[in-house]
């Protein structure tokens, strides 16, 4: 039944530790590098993407046909429906209204699919999110492959509201369920050794148009977190949005979602949680250091190379308001970082 496609070389303990600049075609690396320094100059967000423009003549049009009209139509068949929204944890107070729905589910960073936001929605359809496994390993005492749906009914889900914050200076607002992921590191007992955790997303170019067209990218997408970072109650696994479980264009049906970091840090589709000892690399700092640091916590007073961090807009309101260090949440966050990771992009 289960349909989880993991890349070849997966459990080669040699990739574990290797990074990514080496096992992925060097060629490609300088390519998509390339791509990112000089292709894009003042257009391109996050590498090879386009910023103001909204087309994209270079990939896939729409896919499937019952969810041509609605971007909602894509929330996967789920058996634990009967769990969400979750319990609504009242300490997370936004601050600002919600972000209409429909917006948020047409207005994606998703480049498995698509670089245009707009159209990421229309891309989905061939992308089998349930049943869905999720594989936590490495420096553990206790690994496994957990299916997702038994993880949300043993650890149960909460709902909380969040601003989320893109690198590319727009912001939502949007009530996530999930469930923390100290949760889930406490199921699986982390080892004195395990000091960093690092998060892959799927590879399935059968199922992902953007995986088959853009091969300039390394897939599987990754990102990492320190433990501390990771143990740490605002680090949320997010199973839903809007009290029903994620539609895939926002990551179905298991996303990390970091409240306090530019939207890149929170990886959508996760198959694999691996505990290290190294810290280890992240897709957007392998790919151009000079603009996505490991931390990358939401900072107006550290200007982007090409966005100024110092407002944002919030999609669906046509309004721009003042970023917050650490988006707001430096209450919870602050004592994790010194001035020197704070002072600059790192
Ligand atoms: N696997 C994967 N995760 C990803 C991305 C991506 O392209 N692929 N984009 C990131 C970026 S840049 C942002 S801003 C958020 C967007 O989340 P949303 O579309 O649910 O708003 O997802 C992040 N997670
Ligand atoms: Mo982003």
């Amino acid at each position: 039944m289960a349909q989880i496609h993991l890349p070849p070389g997966w459990r080669d303990p040699d990739r574990e530790v290797t990074p990514p600049s080496v096992y992925w075609n060097r060629r490609r690396f300088v390519r998509a590098a390339g791509l990112v320094l000089g292709g894009l100059g003042a257009a391109g967000p996050l590498a090879a993407g386009l910023s103001g423009c909204q087309t994209n003549g270079g990939n896939a049009g729409a896919q499937g046909s019952d969810s041509d009209d609605d971007p909602l139509a894509t929330i996967p068949d789920t058996p634990t429906r009967d769990l969400y929204p979750g319990t609504r944890d009242g300490r997370f107070q936004p601050g600002r209204p919600l972000t209409d729905r429909r917006v948020a589910a047409t207005h994606n960073n998703f480049y498995e699919f698509l670089t245009d936001k707009a159209g990421v929605w229309r891309n989905v359809g061939p992308f089998e999110a349930r049943p869905w496994t999720l594989e936590v390993s490495g420096e553990v005492e206790n690994p496994g492959v957990f299916d997702v749906a038994d993880l949300e009914r043993e650890i149960g889900l909460e709902e909380r509201v969040h601003r989320f914050r893109c690198v590319e200076a727009w912001a939502m607002t949007v009530p996530w369920t999930g469930f923390p992921l100290y949760k889930l590191l406490d199921k699986v007992q982390p080892l004195s050794s395990g000091r960093y955790v690092r998060f892959i997303s799927f590879l399935r170019p059968e199922q992902a148009v953007g995986q088959r067209t853009q091969d300039w990218y390394p897939w599987p997408y990754y990102e990492a977190l320190r433990m501390d970072e990771a143990r740490n109650e605002l680090t949320l696994v997010a199973t839903g949005i809007f009290g029903e479980p994620l539609p895939k264009q926002h990551g179905a049906p298991v996303r990390m979602v970091l409240p306090w970091k530019y939207g890149y840090k929170s990886p959508k589709s996760i198959v694999r949680i691996d505990i290290t000892r190294e810290r280890p690399s992240t897709l957007w700092s392998d790919l151009q250091p000079r603009e996505y640091g490991f931390y990358s916590n939401v900072n107006p007073a550290v200007p982007h190379p090409r966005w100024s961090q110092e407002s944002e807009e919030l999609i669906g309101e046509d309004r721009r308001v003042p970023t917050q260090v650490f988006n707001g949440y430096g209450e919870w966050v602050a004592h994790l970082y010194d001035d020197d990771i704070m002072s600059r992009i790192s």
